[in-house]
């Protein structure tokens, strides 16, 4: 019961295959109280079968991210709800296709802002309103999810730049809320088929390379993401801020693609 009397808002559950619905599971098996948000009606019913499908079953609430009256009332529900607020995940990304296929030369402005502002700038969108909630438990965890930015991925582009850029944001945002006992770290996962992965071509390519190129021999799980980010969201890792940990099966360490 890592997580018993922790209350964790979970950001970026849109089905089943989502690396938040993975977190939301390990958070509730080891005893902690969840709410999830969903973007928007077009994702509500599948969520809400979700958050019905664990006993007590999970409030949900709607937010985008990006629209700051959707925040502002998401987080008024929680503080109505809770009153305080331990934990927070950030498990969102969004490039305009047409601006992630072309290559990062031909990247339009206004995809660039798109990019940055949903996968990085969020992050800050939504510690804002948790601190002070934070505060009444007396501290607070924050995980944001990340794909590896110290090398190029041919096809993830834009998506790479604006994976950097959350991981220098949550790097500031650990060093601004660290003294108010706010830890912010971010847990990079490997390649998994969810959502966000479908209709990326080559996919399931670049999965298949991936486990043969690992140390562990396969790809990672939603649930190995879930059980690290819920390490990470405890407080086991109290004394864990401004990382970013890798959860997958190895592949970072290795450089040429391994021989078999
Ligand atoms: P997913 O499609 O299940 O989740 C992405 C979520 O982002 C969806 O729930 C979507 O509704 C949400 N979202 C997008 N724009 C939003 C907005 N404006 N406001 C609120 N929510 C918004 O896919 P996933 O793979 O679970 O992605 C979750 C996170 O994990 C992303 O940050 C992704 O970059 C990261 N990640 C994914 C992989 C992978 O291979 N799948 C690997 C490493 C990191
Ligand atoms: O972060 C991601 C993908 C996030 C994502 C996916 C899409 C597809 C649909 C962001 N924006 C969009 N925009 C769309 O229009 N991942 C870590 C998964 C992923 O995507 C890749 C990868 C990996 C891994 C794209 C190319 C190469 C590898």
């Amino acid at each position: 019961m890592l997580m018993k009397n922790k209350k964790v808002l979970v950001v970026g559950v849109a089905n089943r295959a989502s690396i938040a619905w993975g977190i939301t599971e390990a958070l509730l098996r080891e005893g902690a109280e969840v709410i999830l948000t969903y973007q928007n009606e077009r994702l509500k019913e599948r969520v809400a079968e979700l958050a019905e499908s664990v006993s007590p079953k999970l409030e949900i609430i709607e937010m985008d991210a990006t629209i700051p009256a959707t925040v502002e009332a998401a987080f008024a529900s929680i503080e109505a709800r809770w009153g305080k607020l331990d934990g927070l995940v950030h498990s969102i990304a969004f490039a305009p296709k047409e601006d992630l296929t072309p290559g990062i030369v031909k990247t339009k402005l206004e995809g660039w802002n798109t990019a940055i502002q949903v996968s990085a700038y969020t992050l800050l969108e939504i510690m804002r309103p948790a601190m002070p909630l934070f505060e009444k438990a007396g501290g607070g965890s924050v995980v944001a999810l990340t794909y590896d930015t110290t090398k190029v991925f041919p096809n993830y582009n834009l998506m790479g730049v604006a994976k950097a850029t959350l991981e220098a944001t949550l790097r500031y945002a650990a060093w601004d809320a660290g003294r108010k006992n706010v830890r912010v770290n971010a847990v990079s996962a490997g390649p998994i088929k969810t959502l966000a992965a479908r209709g990326i071509s080559g996919f399931s390519k670049m999965l298949d390379e991936g486990a043969k190129k690992s140390p562990l021999g396969r790809n990672v799980t939603t649930e190995e993401v879930g059980n690290s980010a819920m390490f990470l969201l405890s407080d086991l890792a109290s004394g864990i801020t401004g990382q970013t940990l890798f959860v997958d099966a190895g592949q970072v360490i290795v450089g040429a693609a391994a021989s078999e």
